[in-house]
Order: structure tokens, then sequence, then C-alpha cells
């Protein structure tokens, strides 16, 4: 275990594990915060040793957003020079499957992170909402794009011009939300999960992540197209192989992950 300025990280087994730590601020997305969590996850998707990495935060708060004293007296020109927050979507370019396991809160910023993980889990308790519209200012980070692609217009709409949070249920009814557990299981779920997407092969999770992306940036035709060319690269792969004989044979599969 490693205890950074902002965060924590852990490796459980075969899972990497990155807790938002900087619990004066509710975990608060200062720019340090992000660099420390782009570093993390940049360095498990490099390490042999990781198959799947799980992003959390503390039980009052997985992020309550971007940090707003340090936003407060930006000017444009500062904000438009710097780009601001345009490393945030590098957590997107990670190739390994990265699970948001959310408590608490994850407003503005923090929904946003978690929106840009592959799935969230959440605890019972779990609040989420794209509170910016009170602040005078809008969801920078995908909060106008990511989730009106997870819930639809009409609900995302209600959460951004509302600035209204939902629960953790209605998340998970709205389709924000792969599955919600209670708030003291959350890591205990969220590991299981990890475990069983690294039991499998880590090529092959791959391109199932790859392929599932793709969907957000092609017309349904270049999609079909561009998973079709990933399917049929599975069976360049041994593990292919492996895991067909395994059910031919009624045995357990031993991945290789080549
Ligand atoms: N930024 C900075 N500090 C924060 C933030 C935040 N987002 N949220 C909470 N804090 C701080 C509080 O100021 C407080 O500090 P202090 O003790 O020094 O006063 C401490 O954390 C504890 O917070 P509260 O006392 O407010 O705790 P409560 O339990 O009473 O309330 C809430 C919890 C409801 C979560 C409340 O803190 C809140 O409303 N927070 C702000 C939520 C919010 O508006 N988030 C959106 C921020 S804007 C944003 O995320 C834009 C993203 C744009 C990304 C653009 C990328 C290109």
């Amino acid at each position: 275990a490693k205890s950074l300025e902002f965060i924590k990280t852990n490796v459980e087994g075969k899972v990497g594990i990155i807790q938002l730590n900087r619990p004066k601020a509710l975990n608060a997305l200062c720019d340090g915060l992000m660099q420390e969590v782009n570093a993390a996850a940049q360095s498990f998707d490099k390490d042999d040793n990781i198959a799947a990495i799980i992003l959390t935060g503390s039980e009052k708060a997985f992020a309550a957003g971007a940090d707003i004293k340090e936003m407060a007296t930006r000017e444009f020109i500062d904000v438009y020079n710097q780009s601001m927050f345009s490393s945030w979507g590098d957590i997107t370019k990670i190739k390994k499957p990265v699970i948001a396991a959310v408590n608490g809160f994850a407003l503005g910023g923090g929904c946003e992170l978690a929106m840009m993980c592959d799935m969230i889990i959440a605890g019972d308790k779990a609040k989420f909402g794209q509170p910016e519209i009170k602040l005078g200012t809008i969801p920078g980070a995908g909060g106008t794009q990511r989730l009106i692609r997870a819930i639809g217009k009409s609900k995302a709409m209600h959460l951004v011009l509302t600035g209204d949070m939902i629960d953790a249920h209605q998340a998970e009814r709205d389709g924000l939300v792969a599955k919600v557990v209670p708030a003291d299981k959350l890591m205990e779920e969220a590991l299981i999960v990890a475990n069983k997407i690294a039991s499998y092969s880590l090529p092959i999770t791959r391109m199932a992540k790859e392929a599932v992306n793709s969907s957000f940036e092609m017309s349904l035709q270049e999609g079909l197209k561009y998973e079709g060319r990933l399917f049929y690269a599975t069976f360049a792969t041994a593990d292919q192989k492996e895991g067909m004989d395994a059910f031919v044979n009624k045995r357990a599969p031993t991945f290789k992950h080549h």
C-alpha cells in the first residue's frame, strides 16, 4: 500500500485499487489529485501483474466535484489557455477495465469521473448529480455528453438543469449504475467483480472493452464492423482455443494471456 498526498493505492491479488483520499474537502478534485490519479492508473495499466483497476473514494464521498475553491477566481483566459481539466479524460485511455466503486457523493466532476470509468458499482447511500448550474457554470468533463448516453436526454436534462441529486437506486434504474450493494459491502463487491474480470484472458478483456467503447464514437455500421474485426482477432489468440477447448472437454480454462 502506498500513500501519496491526495490518494492511496493498494494491490489485492491482480486488482489495483486507487482510493481518493482528501477527506477535508470531500475528495474535491484539485489539480494535484487528478495528476496522482492519472499517474497511478497509468502505472497499473503498465503493470503485468494487474488485470483490473478499482477507483474509489470514502464512505462520505467518492468526490464532491472539481475543487470550487481552486476554480473560483480563475478567469476565462486562464482556463482557456490552460485547457483546464483537459487531462481528466486520461483515465478513459486506460486499457484495462476500470471500475468506479462509489459511496457517498459523486457530484459534478465526481460524477463525471465515475462516468469515465467502465462501470459504476454504488453503495446504497451514494448520491449522484451535476450541481454546476447552482454555481453559475455547467458540467465540463462529460456531464452533458456521457450522462445523456447513460440515462437519455430527459433525465440528463433534468439533472443538469435542476442540479438535483439522485440516489443510488434511482441511478441504477436509470442505467447510470451497474449494481447497488449495501454501503459497507461496496469494496467487497467491487473486488468480486474485478477478480472475476481478472480471471479471464487479459487481451480478450481489452478487446471487449475496446469494442464496447467504440460504440460511443462510431455509427452502428462502423461499430459492427469494428466489433467484427476484434471478434475475428480473438481467433488468433491461444486463449480463444483454450476457452473453447475447455468448454468442449468440460474442464476449467487456464488462460495464458496471449
Ligand atoms: N470543492 C472544494 N471544496 C469542497 C467541495 C468542492 N467541490 N465540496 C465540498 N468541499 C469542502 C467544503 O467546502 C467543506 O470544507 P470546509 O470544512 O473547509 O468548509 C468540506 O468540503 C465539507 O463539505 P460540507 O461542509 O459542505 O459538507 P456537507 O456534508 O454539509 O455537504 C455537499 C456535502 C452537499 C457535497 C456539499 O459539500 C456540496 O454541495 N459540495 C459542492 C458540490 C458541487 O457543487 N460540486 C460541483 C463542483 S463544480 C464541478 O465539479 C465542475 C466540474 C467541471 C469539470 C470541468 C472539466 C473540464
